[in-house]
C-alpha cells in the first residue's frame, strides 16, 4: 500500500492542481493508495481547497497543524499516520509543483530493484543561480562528511519502505528533513537516487531563504555526531580531551625542565599560556564527555526507552 505524504505551507493555489495529479498516479499503481497533505498552519485557503479535494477524491486525506511546526515535524506526523494506515511504501513530495508526479513510477521501480530509500535527484534544476550554486556546494559537503552516496540530498521527492520511514522518524525535528537520506544511510538502509524532471515552482513563494545553507551545515554536524557518538559521547570528547591534556602536559614539563635544569625564566613565554590552556581545555572536555555518558546511561536505564 502506497502513501504519499505532501507537507504544505501556504500552497493552496498549487494543491488545487497538484493533488489530483498525484492521486491519479498513485491510484494507477495501487487502488488502495492514499495521498496525505499535511497542512502546517497555513494562513491561505488550504483548508477550503482540501475540503473540496477530499469531497472529489476519496483517496485524499488531510492532517492539520493549528500552527506551524516545520517541514520535518510535518513529515514525522505524516509518516506516523501513513504507518498506522498500513503503508508498505511511503513517498514524500513537495506541494509547490516542482516535483513531477509522473516520475513516481521510476522511484517505485528502483525500490522494487532492492533500494530501501530512493531520492528523485534534480540533476537539471529550475532554480535561481545562487540557489543552484549553494545547493551544489551543500551536496558536495554533505556527501563528503556523511559518506552517503548521492548528488541531491535535499530533494523533497523520495520513496522509501515502511521500515525506513519508521526508523528515521525519531530524527525528524527542527530542519532535519534535509538529512533524511544521510540518516537512513547511517542506520544501515540502502539509499539510491534516480534522476527526475524538476520544474519551476508553479505559484506562490519559497518558504526558505539563503540562511538555510548555514542552518543546514550546523544540522549536518549534529547528524554526524548523533549517528556516530550518540551512544558513546566520551569517545569523542574524551578522545580530544586526553590529546589536548597530554599536549599541554608536554609543554609544561618542558618548561619546568628549562626552569629547574637550565635555570631559565619561563614566566613570559607564550608556551606557558598554551600549555596551561591545553591542560584546562583537555580536562574540561574529558569531564564533559563523562557528563554526556551519564545522560546516555540514565536513558538506557529507563525501561521505557530503546537504547
Ligand atoms: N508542512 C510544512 N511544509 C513546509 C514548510 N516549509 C516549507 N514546506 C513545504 O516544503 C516544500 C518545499 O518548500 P519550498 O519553499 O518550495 O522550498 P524550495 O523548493 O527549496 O524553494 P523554491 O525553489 O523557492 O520552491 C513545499 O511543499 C512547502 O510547502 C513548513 O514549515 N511546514
Ligand atoms: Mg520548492
Amino acid at each position: 500500500m502506497i502513501w504519499v505524504v505532501v507537507p504544505a505551507l501556504d500552497e493552496a493555489e498549487n494543491l488545487v492542481e497538484l493533488v489530483p495529479r498525484i492521486a491519479a498516479e498513485v491510484l494507477a499503481f495501487d487502488p488502495l493508495g492514499r495521498v496525505l497533505v499535511v497542512d502546517d498552519g497555513s494562513t491561505d485557503d488550504t483548508g477550503k481547497v482540501m475540503a473540496r479535494l477530499m469531497g472529489d477524491l476519496p483517496c485524499v486525506e488531510l492532517e492539520t497543524h493549528r500552527h506551524n511546526l516545520g517541514k520535518a515535524a510535518a513529515l514525522q506526523h505524516g509518516f506516523a499516520r501513513a504507518l498506522d494506515g498500513g503503508a508498505d511504501v511511503v513517498v514524500m513530495m513537495d506541494a509547490d509543483g516542482q516535483d513531477d508526479p509522473a516520475e513516481l513510477p521510476r522511484l517505485l521501480a528502483r525500490l522494487e530493484d532492492g533500494a530501501d530509500l530512493v531520492t528523485g535527484a534534480r540533476l537539471e534544476r529550475h532554480d535561481r543561480f545562487v540557489k543552484r550554486t549553494t545547493s551544489r556546494l551543500y551536496n558536495r559537503t554533505t556527501g563528503l562528511l556523511s559518506g552517503a552516496p548521492g548528488r541531491d540530498f535535499n530533494s523533497g521527492f523520495k520513496a522509501m519502505r515502511a521500515d525506513v520511514a519508521r526508523d528515521v522518524s525519531p530524527m525528524l525535528y527542527g530542519e532535519m528533513h534535509r538529512y533524511l537520506t544521510v540518516i537512513a544511510h547511517g542506520l544501515g538502509h540502502r539509499v539510491a537516487e534516480v534522476p527526475v524532471q524538476h520544474h519551476a515552482r508553479m505559484r506562490g513563494s519559497s518558504k526558505y531563504g539563503l540562511n538555510r545553507f548555514w542552518r543546514g551545515m550546523s544540522d549536518l554536524v549534529t547528524v554526524r555526531f548523533l549517528l556516530s557518538y550518540e551512544h558513546r559521547p566520551s569517545h569523542l570528547f574524551g578522545g580530544i580531551g586526553v590529546l589536548s591534556f597530554l599536549a599541554g602536559m608536554v609543554c609544561l614539563v618542558w618548561l619546568t625542565g628549562l626552569k629547574l635544569v637550565a635555570g631559565l625564566a619561563i614566566g613570559d613565554r607564550p608556551l606557558l599560556i598554551a600549555g596551561v590552556l591545553l591542560v584546562m581545555v583537555g580536562l574540561q572536555l574529558t569531564l564533559f564527555g563523562l557528563l554526556a555518558e551519564l545522560v546516555v546511561n540514565a536513558r538506557n536505564r529507563d525501561p521505557g526507552r530503546r537504547a
